[in-house]
């Protein structure tokens, strides 16, 4: 296996859980929960648009894997960009307006435009079961325990957060969170 290094990556975000464009991600099976405009702005240059994998937690629950779609919206004329989060877990219900906690670790594919939604629903469980087996490599592991997710809300870790935003510090001091991560490819 190939590695490549992933700019940018690791991405720690947190935000509360908004309301999406309403295209019906739930009714395809796969819902994503959407993070608010300012979450997606603290996201580096680096980060490009497209299906990235990692962590995901919601208020004080257990973490879970994630996949997660970032991409420009053609309804508001492709001048907003949206990250939603697909968490791998059924959960019994709704949880709008509940804190919501990324880590992003690796980098699947561009976002593409396809011929019908059977093509794309095809691609996202591609998407997940791509994540499923990234995740379980020792290196992404360990990011289920990191602080981040296992402090209380509020703690420092790695990167500042402030009104619930996440400052990544893409620095060489510490290699948990910082810098560059490989991804196996
Ligand atoms: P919206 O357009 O409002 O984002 P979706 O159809 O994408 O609507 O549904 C997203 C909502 O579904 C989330 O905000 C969350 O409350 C809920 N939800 C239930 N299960 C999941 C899951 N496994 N992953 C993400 N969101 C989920
Ligand atoms: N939308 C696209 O237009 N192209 C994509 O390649 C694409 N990939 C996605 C991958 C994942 C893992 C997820 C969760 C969503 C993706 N979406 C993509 C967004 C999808 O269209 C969105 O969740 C809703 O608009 C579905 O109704
Ligand atoms: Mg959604």
């Amino acid at each position: 296996m190939a590695t490549t290094r992933v700019r940018g990556l690791p991405h720690f975000a947190v935000g509360t859980v908004v309301k999406g464009f309403g295209r019906g991600s739930k009714e395809l099976g796969i819902p994503t929960a959407n993070f608010p405009e300012h979450v997606v702005e603290e996201l580096p240059d680096e980060i490009t648009t497209g299906i990235y994998y990692g962590w995901a937690k919601v208020d004080d629950g257990p973490t879970f894997k994630m996949v997660m779609s970032i991409g420009w919206n053609p309804y508001y004329n492709n001048k907003k960009k949206s990250m939603e989060t697909h968490i791998m877990h059924v959960f019994k219900e709704d949880f709008y307006g509940s804190e919501l906690k990324v880590v992003m670790l690796g980098y699947i594919r561009p976002e593409k435009n396809f011929k019908s939604l059977e093509e794309l629903i095809t691609a996202i469980h591609n998407d997940i079961s791509e994540s499923d087996k990234q995740l379980l490599q020792a290196q992404h592991l360990h990011y289920k325990q990191h602080p981040f997710f296992t402090e209380k809300s509020g703690a420092q870790c790695n990167g500042v957060i402030s009104n619930g935003v996440v400052t990544n510090v893409h620095g060489k001091e510490n290699g948990l969170a910082n810098g560059n991560i490989e991804q196996n490819s």
